[in-house]
């Protein structure tokens, strides 16, 4: 069982996202019983205030190739202070998201103390695009290759160094949808990657026995990024970049559980719960177990 104290910290944002709604994921996952789950599972924890992100109307710092960078600069940089004083303080942060750009803020936190994090990156998607390969301009789909050095100078050196990230403990899980220049990334750099059909072949177990033993070797730390959209649409709905042939529940279930086995987790994002497109709540309560497995629910 985790023994620090979780910071559960709610980001609404989604200037990173072409579809405005992800910035009412926290509060959906929060009033989904977020905290009642923690409660049954007997973990500390403290929800801090959300962010209140200056938001003018019109702010111009924006481009075609990186779409509202300025706000989402501003974002990563107080995102990435608090997650850095949380890791300071010894609490296990759980971010609420937000689209998955709020992760150039988690990354560059918590590598300011964790030299050699382990990722394990669980989406429909790599997010591994810099401005030059991105199809759309959006900045949620650019952080993960942020944090290993790709991309502009203003989010790959939030907080003043990088790489922030050694693409040897990079582990993708559950990707089905990826541009040229990610595919290519993935390979010049090395980054393992699980796509769904390595996960139909070989089966989850397998699957997340490999990812946790390469994001772990030698790391001082385990984050798992967990974009919402690597669950199959008919499961989860709710989230602004649906692609077909997704993680089923149990898959999903049993990939947390395994990470919660490991006790080397020691961080966590939820992102893309878009509680916009999904009415009935049911993406935002999956959300809430899932996080509850992470953290350490046991059926029996
Ligand atoms: N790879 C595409 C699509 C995408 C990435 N992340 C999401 N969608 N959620 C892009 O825009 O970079
Ligand atoms: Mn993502
Ligand atoms: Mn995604």
């Amino acid at each position: 069982m985790l023994q620090k104290q979780v910071a559960i910290l709610p980001v609404p944002f989604d200037w990173g996202a072409s579809r405005r709604g992800a910035a009412g994921g926290p509060q959906a996952v929060i009033l989904a019983g977020l905290e009642q789950k923690l409660q049954q599972l007997g973990l500390n924890y403290s929800l801090h205030r959300e962010f209140h992100l200056q938001d003018p109307p019109a702010d111009r710092r924006s481009s075609k190739r990186m779409k509202h960078w300025g706000r989402v600069h501003d974002m990563s940089l107080a995102v990435s202070g608090e997650i850095a004083r949380l890791v300071s303080c010894g609490y296990f942060p759980l971010t609420l998201g937000g689209d998955h750009s709020i992760a150039m803020g988690t990354i560059a936190g918590l590598t300011e103390h964790k030299q050699r994090l382990g990722v394990i990156w669980i989406d429909a998607h790599a997010d591994l695009n810099t401005p030059r390969t991105s199809p759309s301009g959006n900045l949620h789909g650019m952080s993960l290759a942020a944090g290993l050095g790709h991309g502009d100078s203003r989010f790959t050196r939030l907080r003043g160094f990088s790489p922030k990230l050694q693409p040897g403990r990079i582990v993708l899980v559950g990707a089905r949808q990826l541009d040229e220049g990610e595919k290519q990334l993935i390979r010049t750099l090395g980054v393992t990657c699980f796509t769904m059909q390595d996960i139909d072949r070989l089966g989850m177990a397998r699957v997340m026995e490999q990812t946790i033993r390469i994001a772990s070797n030698g790391s001082d730390g385990i984050h798992v990024s967990f974009d919402i959209d690597c669950i199959d649409p008919g499961e989860a709905p709710g989230t602004g970049t649906p692609v077909r042939g997704g993680l089923s529940y149990r898959e999903a279930h049993l990939a947390m559980e395994m990470l919660a086995e490991t006790g080397a987790v020691t961080s966590a994002d939820m992102v893309e719960v878009n509680p916009l497109l999904d009415p009935s709540s049911g993406t935002a309560r999956l959300a809430v177990e899932l996080i509850g497995s992470l953290l350490g629910e046991r059926i029996l």
